[in-house]
């Protein structure tokens, strides 16, 4: 009998211990946001690649995790949702170990990483020694994320706000001529459905251009159609202002044609896929790359800086849309991050830093405002080049010294200067900002296969440090 009750004890005692230890097990999901080329991929592949390597390179200050010697093993896994594929971590990492940088995102990918560390609570180690923590990171094409803006917009509202930005189409090269496609449209005989399928095309084929020159196109599937090629959901294009004027064939059959188009595809493109990856965070990092604004065209760099700020408008988190019912209910921290620091010499990264400052002001402030922490950093997944001091003319200079991808030449460049707001870098004329295509510099600073990074501890801080035990 005694024995009998003894085993029941221990059970128990075990069955709760199980479930205390499955309590104290964390999960982070963390949004990785950002335009094409902000920098997503190559961050995710840094971050996880930190943290397989922590133990072995003392690599994250300001990760207290690290610094205090409490992780004892991260391992990656895979995400429970198995119709996801992986996120190509081994790919990237062998591009960046032999002097490449990854190939460019072309569809969604994720990627678990559990963590398991010594605890510093005394009461909760009596319970479970090693809790894990585990980091759900998905990567999606930046080029779909900009569709974002669209789910406030109607197709009136849209076509007007993306009308404006194809005002200045002689800024981009492109041999697709959609807009003389409304010419046709003087001949009353036409086919209105043939119509929009060609001009549909001219338009894809006007963004493609416009997107490979740099910029930020909408929609995103128009640029980078996934599964979707070729499929009728994507024939639809903006009416240009007075482009219907000379129309001899019914504009408001037009109209309903292309506004239908429009719906269907916020109903079932961008919908399930915001739907489906974002809904579920409780962290967000949204990545930008402020220094490519720099070197651009006054009017390039405003199309661009455009594109941001409606995109966060889309986010604040107070909407009443149903964009909050997605983001609200969990994302609780709100990180903005400067991708690329290592091409801004030492002594001006606090203007890379007040420069994004003054580009996320307004919607730092709306999140901060709704109760959701937010912080603001600048960083270099991979630091590709190195901030150096040279002599220039008699004079010591802070500058960049990096490896050129085009001939593996090792340059010293002084970049010019980061202005400190966006308004300063509208008004006046600045220098254009050299970025020359640097080499992840790997290969130099590592015999063993250690990623240089900057500030990645710093991050890891932020997104983690709260949610350990
Ligand atoms: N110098 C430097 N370049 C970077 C860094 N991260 C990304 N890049 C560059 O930016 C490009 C785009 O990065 P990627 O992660 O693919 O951007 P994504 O489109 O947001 O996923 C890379 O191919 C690199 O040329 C970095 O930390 N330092
Ligand atoms: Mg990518």
């Amino acid at each position: 009998m005694q024995q009998m009750l003894k085993d029941t004890l221990d059970k128990l005692s075990r069955k709760s211990k199980h479930s205390l230890e499955r309590a104290t097990n964390q999960n982070v999901k963390l949004a990785v946001t950002g335009f094409q080329g902000a920098g997503k991929s190559v961050f995710i592949a840094s971050l996880i690649h930190q943290l397989l390597h922590v133990n072995r390179y003392n690599n994250l200050p300001f990760f207290k995790l690290a610094e205090e010697d409490r992780l004892i093993a991260a391992q990656l896994e895979v995400v429970p949702d198995l119709t996801i594929p992986e996120f190509p971590y081994q790919a990237s990492v062998n591009a960046l170990m032999e002097g490449d940088w990854p190939e460019s995102t072309r569809s969604v990918s994720a990627l678990r990483l559990s963590l398991r560390y010594k605890t510093e609570n005394s009461l909760i180690s009596k319970i479970v020694e090693k809790p894990t923590i585990t980091i759900d990171v998905y990567d999606y094409p930046g080029e779909w994320l900009v569709d974002l803006i669209m789910l406030n917009q109607s197709y009136e509202e849209w076509s007007e706000y993306v009308g404006k930005l194809t005002k200045n189409e002689e800024l981009y090269e492109s041999s697709a001529d959609w807009k003389s496609c409304f010419v046709e449209l003087n001949d009353s005989s036409i086919d209105i459905d043939e119509w929009i399928k060609r001009t549909a095309e001219q338009y894809r084929g006007y963004l493609k251009d416009k997107a490979a020159q740099g910029a930020i196109c909408m929609p995103g599937r128009f640029v980078l159609p996934g599964e979707l090629e070729g499929a009728p959901v994507l024939d639809f294009f903006p009416i240009p202002e007075g482009a219907l004027e000379q129309s001899k064939v019914d504009t408001e059959t037009i109209k309903e044609r292309l506004k239908e188009k429009y719906d269907f595809y916020l109903k079932q493109v961008i919908t399930p896929f915001f739907e489906n990856y974002f809904s579920q965070f409780d962290r967000q990092i949204i990545l930008v790359d402020c220094l490519s604004l720099l070197n651009k065209s006054k009017q390039r760099a405003q199309e661009i800086e455009s594109a941001l700020s409606h995109l966060l408008k889309a986010f604040h988190y107070g909407h009443s849309n149903w964009i909050k019912r997605l983001f609200k209910p969990q994302i609780d921290k709100l990180i903005f991050a400067a991708t690329k620091s290592d091409q801004v010499p030492s002594n001006q990264q606090y203007r890379l830093q007040s420069f994004l400052q003054s580009l996320v002001y307004a919607s730092e402030s709306k999140v901060r405002f709704e109760g959701v922490e937010s912080h603001l950093l600048t960083l270099s997944s991979i630091r590709a080049a190195e901030a150096v001091v040279a002599e220039i003319n008699g004079e010591n200079v802070h500058c960049v010294k990096g490896t050129l991808k085009e001939n593996n030449e090792e340059v010293i460049v002084y970049p010019g200067e980061v202005p400190e707001s966006i308004d300063s870098l509208f008004s006046r004329e600045h220098e254009p900002y050299e970025l020359p295509a640097y080499s992840p510099n790997v290969l130099n600073t590592s015999a063993h296969s250690e990623l240089p990074h900057i500030r990645m501890g710093k991050v890891l801080e932020l997104v983690l440090g709260d949610k350990l035990l």
